[in-house]
């Protein structure tokens, strides 16, 4: 009977354990807003759109024209915001600080240089 008891409780602690580590990854998304200085045209939008969305752990995006922002959600245990910053950048973009892939912005839409 006191064994019993004894494995019972090791059981329903384990299965806290499993339980909590489960709902820690759940909520390791984040979101963050990155500056798109260069963003002038809806092409420009579908652009840097793509460039994020096509990044694995990249679950949402929203690129602003008007205010030349992108907020990007994003899984932070399968990309970085460096990556996010990278990809905007090499699809002919400046991203924050980070200057465009000159090559990629000469291959752009007229209407986006
Ligand atoms: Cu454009």
């Amino acid at each position: 009977m006191f064994t019993k008891a004894i494995c019972l409780i090791a059981v329903l602690l384990l299965a806290g354990c499993q339980g909590s580590k489960q709902e820690g990854q759940a909520i390791a998304a984040d979101e963050t807003t990155i500056k798109v200085e260069t963003v002038r045209c809806e092409m420009c939008v579908t652009n840097v759109s793509n460039a994020l969305e096509k990044l694995d752990g990249v679950e949402g995006v929203d690129v602003s024209l008007r205010d030349h922002k992108a907020t990007v959600k994003y899984v932070t245990s399968k990309v970085t915001r460096d990556a996010l910053v990278n990809a905007i950048a090499q699809a002919g973009y400046n991203a924050d600080s980070t200057p465009r892939n000159e090559e990629a912005y000469r291959e752009l839409p007229k209407c986006c240089q």
